[in-house]
C-alpha cells in the first residue's frame, strides 16, 4: 500500500476509533484513490489527505423542546461543515434516532466527493439530530424544528451553508425549519435551505430528483452494455422519497420495480409499481406509517414476505439498495452474486459494507455503481434551487429535467474516464471516487492553506 495512504489511514483510525461508519467510508474512498496518490507525491507535502479527512468545522448543539403532553426533551443537533473548497457547504439534515457523530461525519465525508462530482459550485456538509419524527405529531415536529433552527440559523446562509433533507427530513420538516429561519433572519436568504415547497421558493422536481437521477445514471450504465431500460425489472429497498422516485421514473421509462423492501419485510408485485393508483398508495401508506409496507400487499393482492430483505431474488435484472447505510452485508452480497443478476446500483448513502462491496466488485459478471455518483442528482437539484432563488426565478420542469439528465450523464462519463485514466478498466466505484477526489484536491491546492 502507498506509504502516505497507510500512514493517514492508521492515524485516522487511531484518532477516531469510536466512529465505525466514518472509518468505513474513509477506508473505502482512500484505498480506491491509491493510483492517484502514487502519481502525485506532492500531495503528501501539502498534507492533502490529513486535511481531507478532518472536517473544517463540527458544530454540535443542544436542542430542547416540549412534546404535546408538555414533557421536556433534549436532543443533540449537528452540522459537520466538511469542506468548502468548491463552494458553500451543501448537504442534507438527517433526523433519526441512530444519528451520532460517526454517522454525521461519514455522510459529510461522502458528500464532499458527491458534490464535487456534480461539477456544481458546492462544498460538502451534513447535519441532523438523534430526534426521530416517526410517531410524533405535526406540532411536536414543528416545535422540534423550530428549536433546532434557533441554534442552526447562525451557522447557515445562502452563500455559507445550505441544508436540505435526508432520512427523516422531508417537505414538512424543511417547511418548519425554513419558517423559523425566516422568522429569525427576516425576509432574506431564500437559498439558505433547499427542498422547500414550490410555493416558498422550492424547485420543481427536487422531491423526485434523487430517484430520477439514479434512473438516468442506470440508463447510461445499460447503454454502455448495449442494453435498453425498457422491460427491465428492478428490486429496491426503501420506498421513501428516493425509492418512490425510482418507481415512478422506472414506470415512465418502460421498466418496473417488482420488488421493494421496508423495515417489516418485502413486497413482490410481478406487474410492478407502475400505475398512478399504486404510486399514490405508497405515498399514503408512508405518511400513515413509514415502518410497514405490508398494507401494499393487502391492498393489491400481492405477496408479502415478512422480516427479510429481497436481496438474492433471481427474477429481476437490477438491484438498487435505496434505504440506508449497510443494508447489504457480505452474506447478502453472496446471495446477490449467486442470483446471477448483473447490475448492483447503490442509491442510499453507503448501502454496502466494505467487504460486501469488494466482494461484489470482484464478481466478473456484475456491474457495480457507487451511491455517491448514483444519488448525486438530489443535491444537484438542490443547487439548481439555490440558483433559481438567487435569480428570483422559477425554472420549468423541462429546464430542470434537462439539466438533471446532463449532470447524471456527465457524472457517469467522468467516472468511466477517471478509472480508465488510471488503468483500472471499467470501474465505476473507483472512477467516481477518483473524479470527485481529484476535483477537491485541485481546488484545495489552488487555494493554498485551506
Ligand atoms: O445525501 C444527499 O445528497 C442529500 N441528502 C441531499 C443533500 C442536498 O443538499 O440536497
Amino acid at each position: 500500500m502507498n506509504a502516505y495512504l497507510k500512514r493517514v489511514l492508521d492515524e485516522t483510525k487511531a484518532k477516531n476509533a469510536n466512529e465505525p461508519e466514518f472509518l468505513q467510508t474513509v477506508e473505502e474512498v482512500l484505498t480506491s484513490i491509491e493510483p492517484v496518490l502514487d502519481a502525485h507525491p506532492e500531495y503528501e507535502k501539502a498534507c492533502l489527505l490529513e486535511r481531507m479527512v478532518e472536517p473544517e468545522r463540527t458544530i454540535e448543539f443542544r436542542v430542547t423542546w416540549m412534546d404535546d403532553n408538555l414533557q421536556w426533551h433534549v436532543n443533540r443537533g449537528y452540522r459537520v461543515q466538511y469542506n468548502a473548497s468548491l463552494g458553500p457547504y451543501k448537504g442534507g439534515l438527517r433526523f433519526a434516532s441512530n444519528v451520532n457523530l460517526s454517522i454525521m461525519k461519514f455522510l459529510g465525508f461522502e458528500q464532499v466527493f458527491k458534490d464535487a462530482l456534480t461539477c456544481l459550485p458546492i462544498g460538502g456538509c451534513k447535519g441532523g439530530s438523534d430526534f426521530s419524527p416517526i410517531g410524533r405529531s405535526d406540532g411536536e415536529v414543528m416545535r422540534f424544528c423550530q428549536a433546532f433552527m434557533t441554534e442552526l440559523y447562525r451557522h447557515i446562509g445562502p452563500d455559507v451553508d445550505s441544508p436540505a433533507g435526508d432520512v427523516g427530513v422531508g417537505g414538512r420538516e424543511i417547511g418548519y425549519l425554513y419558517g423559523q429561519y425566516r422568522r429569525i433572519v427576516g425576509a432574506s436568504g431564500m437559498g439558505a435551505l433547499t427542498g422547500k415547497d414550490i410555493k416558498t421558493g422550492g424547485s420543481i422536481l427536487r422531491p423526485e430528483a434523487t430517484g430520477y437521477g439514479a434512473m438516468y445514471y442506470l440508463v447510461e450504465a445499460l447503454k454502455h452494455d448495449g442494453e435498453d431500460i425498457k422491460g427491465k425489472r428492478i428490486a429496491i429497498s426503501g420506498y421513501g422519497n428516493v425509492g418512490w422516485g425510482i418507481m415512478k421514473k422506472a414506470a415512465d421509462l418502460g421498466a418496473k420495480v417488482t420488488y421493494f423492501a421496508g423495515p417489516d419485510g418485502y413486497i413482490h408485485d410481478p406487474d410492478g409499481v407502475t400505475t398512478e393508483e399504486k404510486l399514490n398508495f405508497i405515498l399514503e401508506m408512508r405518511a400513515k406509517d413509514p415502518m410497514h409496507c405490508k398494507p401494499y400487499a393487502e391492498k393489491f393482492g400481492v405477496e408479502f414476505v415478512e422480516g427479510t430483505k429481497c436481496w438474492g431474488v433471481k427474477d429481476v435484472d437490477i438491484y438498487m439498495p435505496a434505504a440506508t447505510q449497510n443494508d447489504v452485508n457480505l452474506d447478502w452480497a453472496k446471495k446477490i452474486a449467486a442470483s446471477g443478476v448483473k447490475y448492483y446500483i447503490e442509491v442510499a448513502n453507503m448501502p454496502t459494507t466494505n467487504d460486501a462491496l469488494e466482494f461484489l466488485k470482484a464478481q466478473k459478471h456484475m456491474v457495480v455503481a457507487p451511491s455517491k455518483a448514483v444519488n448525486a442528482c438530489g443535491v444537484s437539484v438542490s443547487e439548481l434551487e439555490m440558483a433559481q432563488n438567487a435569480q428570483r426565478q422559477y425554472w420549468t420542469a423541462e429546464e430542470v429535467d434537462a439539466k438533471m439528465q446532463q449532470i447524471m450523464k456527465n457524472i457517469y462519463n467522468a467516472s468511466v474516464e477517471a478509472a480508465e485514466r488510471y488503468g483500472l478498466g471499467y470501474d465505476l466505484v473507483a472512477g467516481a471516487n477518483i473524479a470527485g477526489f481529484q476535483k477537491v484536491a485541485d481546488a484545495m491546492l489552488a487555494q493554498g492553506i485551506f
